[in-house]
């Protein structure tokens, strides 16, 4: 059996992301990035968020995934590099790996520590397959080093499931995509295949990100925890109220945290007044259809495009060839 490889190439810079947030939260309309709603706790509130009843999202991206694997053999390239974007548990690129006959897989995770153990268990079941993981922030555009060694002659397969896209406004995303289209490399064959929701009744929708259960208030507001221990703040967490809003002229659901009064919150070096109802944006979820997120592609640089949606174009899974 191979042993994967671990590279971690960005260690986190204590004083960058206290700045970074305190930059944030100071501003007129505060907001901070959807990267720190996963610490270790975020991260298991994420996977109990995708077995709600509301949330389908990720069932609806599993099932036409496990639907359309023949096709997909189809048209990604045998024998490539996958490079899971996002990793985390491993799971979704693991379903792939054989069917796709992948040759090489590659874990990006922002922590190399997330996908450590996951990718040990994949190992198990995959013995011949040269596995390794990176760790590095890509939020800012993919850039895969030289320490990987991947073959430029090896087809890569980008997999960027889950609809993380979202996160992004469509300037954002355009340049995000744009750097994983270079980063897909010059070997024929090469390409993106990319989970994305769609837009959908706004009603379903606010649901989707505000659940009877109240699993999505506690992953928004357990920020605060992750953000009290990165700048040392005193966020009190009963203090907030999670709230979630269809924005439709951007098409997009928000997340905000809302103060329930006004209140005050320091940390050394400084403090911010909050006014009752003011609010902290903490995620944006962007909903695409079909049409513009093929346009977007194309404008990445990609060159052609393959949809597969369901009957009710709840989800779209794109494979834009490189
Ligand atoms: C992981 C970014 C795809 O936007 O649906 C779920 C995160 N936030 N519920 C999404 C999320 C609140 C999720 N993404």
């Amino acid at each position: 059996m191979t042993t994967p490889q671990f590279t971690q190439l960005y260690q986190h810079n204590a004083a960058a992301v206290a700045q970074e947030l305190l930059h944030g939260l100071s501003a007129p309309q505060a907001y901070t990035s959807p990267k720190y709603l996963y610490d270790a706790l975020g991260s298991r509130l994420f996977e109990a968020i995708t077995e709600l009843p509301e949330y389908d999202l990720t069932r609806t991206e599993a099932q036409l995934m496990r639907l359309h694997t023949p096709d997909m053999a189809e048209h990604l390239p045998a024998g490539a590099c996958w490079v899971d974007l996002g990793a985390g548990n491993c799971e979704k690129a693991g379903r792939l790996l054989g069917p796709m006959q992948a040759a090489r897989y590659v874990a990006v995770d922002i922590s190399v520590d997330f996908v450590r153990q996951a990718l040990g268990n994949l190992q198990h079941q995959h013995p011949g397959l040269p596995m390794a993981g990176l760790g590095t922030d890509f939020s800012a555009g993919l850039d895969l080093p030289d320490a990987l060694a991947l073959d430029p002659a090896q087809p890569r397969v980008l997999f960027y499931p889950g609809s993380s896209i979202g996160n992004f406004t469509p300037e954002q995303a355009l340049g995000f995509l744009q750097s994983l289209h270079r980063a897909c490399g010059t070997a024929a064959g090469s390409g993106l295949l990319i989970g994305v929701d769609l837009l959908k009744d706004p009603a379903e929708l606010a649901a989707a990100y505000d659940d009877a259960l109240g699993v999505t208030a506690a992953f928004d507001l357990n920020l605060l925890l992750h953000i009290n221990r990165l700048v040392g703040s005193d966020f009190a967490v009963r203090d907030w109220q999670h709230l979630s809003r269809f924005n439709a002229a951007q098409s997009r659901v928000e997340m905000h945290l809302k103060a329930r009064h006004a209140l005050r919150v320091r940390w050394p070096g400084g403090e911010r007044a909050f006014a009752a109802g003011e609010t902290i944006h903490t995620e944006n979820a962007y909903k695409w259809q079909v049409p513009s997120f093929a346009a977007l592609l194309q404008a990445s640089g990609f060159s052609s495009t393959q949809v597969w949606t369901d009957a009710a174009q709840r989800f779209a899974v794109f494979w834009a060839q490189s």
